[in-house]
């Protein structure tokens, strides 16, 4: 079996295996927005995707943040397959992990809290993970790939105690370290993006966290609880130094009544590539967006 097969087979039981978890849980799935006149402000990615049409000025989705936190008002467990589109500098080609388009399982829980939806991404995890072996296990094997085993809950490490440890990278450090995946928890105020909730208990602390998976295959998924009341979300967009104006939509849609929620993305490619045990993202889509590289079709 080649490995672009495997690697179809593999993507293919992955969004299988999501859909019917997800399902059993009580979550509809939404159809995706890839248009959109705000979208995440995504601290680390600097360039902005737009397309002009009917005299206005759209972003292409980077994440659905915000159409999440709307779709909770109108269906309590909501999951998407977002394609997104992410101008990453070219530099992170190299990485293994970016892709300038990919997508993401969104998922976002009305009035769930990050330990609820912790719970529900080690589920989901194991039981993809289960999926892959019994459907695709023999064909990894043939690649040198056997899909792990793992129980839960997994270990944690909040973002102060696994920068003391190891210093700068503690990202890559972490991951490499681990023989299986490991909660990074309690990121401080300023590293993440306005709409990760403030500790009420913890200020300059958010209720968030990611999930890194074990062999240096770095992060896996990425959320949090979300910050849903108008005061509290106009001051974290200003302490960001961003403008009020540009999040405009979201503040209408907060004035008019957001319910606290909690969520999370899993990158499919990045979990593709660590169940296939690839060395790059790119090696798991057929038509590969790479960071500064053309594309034949
Ligand atoms: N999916 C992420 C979340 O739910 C947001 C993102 O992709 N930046 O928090």
């Amino acid at each position: 079996m080649k490995r672009e097969f495997l690697a179809l087979e593999v993507t293919s039981v992955v969004l299988g295996a999501c859909r019917e978890f997800l399902a059993k849980e009580g979550f509809v799935e939404l159809l995706p927005v890839i248009l959109a006149p705000v979208t995440d402000p995504l601290r680390t990615t600097p360039e902005w995707a737009t397309i002009s049409a009917y005299g206005r000025s759209w972003y292409l989705t980077r994440s659905m943040i915000f159409h999440k936190q709307a779709a909770v008002r109108v269906h309590p467990k909501i999951f998407c397959f977002s394609p997104n589109v992410r101008l990453e500098p070219a530099e992170r080609a190299k990485t293994g992990r970016h892709l300038f388009e990919f997508v993401q399982l969104d998922l976002e829980v009305r009035g769930a809290s990050r330990e609820e939806v912790m719970d529900l991404g080690e589920r989901l995890l194991l039981h993809v993970l289960g999926e892959v072996r019994r459907e695709c296990g023999k064909d990894l094997r043939v690649w040198g790939r056997e899909v792990p085993e793992y129980s839960r809950p997994f270990p944690r490490v909040s973002w102060h105690e696994a920068r003391e440890e190891f210093g700068e990278d503690f990202e890559v450090e972490l991951s490499r370290k681990h023989k299986e995946p490991v909660w990074l928890v309690d990121f401080p105020i300023d590293q993440r993006e306005f709409y990760d909730r403030e500790d009420p208990e913890r200020p300059g602390i958010l209720r968030d966290m990611d999930l890194l998976y074990p062999e240096g295959y770095g992060e896996a998924l990425s959320g949090g609880e979300r910050e849903y009341q108008p005061e509290r979300i106009k001051a974290r967009i200003l302490r960001q130094g961003l403008s009020l104006d540009a999040f405009r939509p979201l503040l209408a849609l907060a004035e008019d009544g957001l319910h606290p929620s909690a969520g999370f993305g899993i990158g499919v490619e990045r979990l593709v590539r660590f169940l296939c045990g690839f060395s790059h993202v790119g090696e798991v889509r057929l038509f590969p967006r790479i960071p500064g590289e053309d594309a034949l079709l």
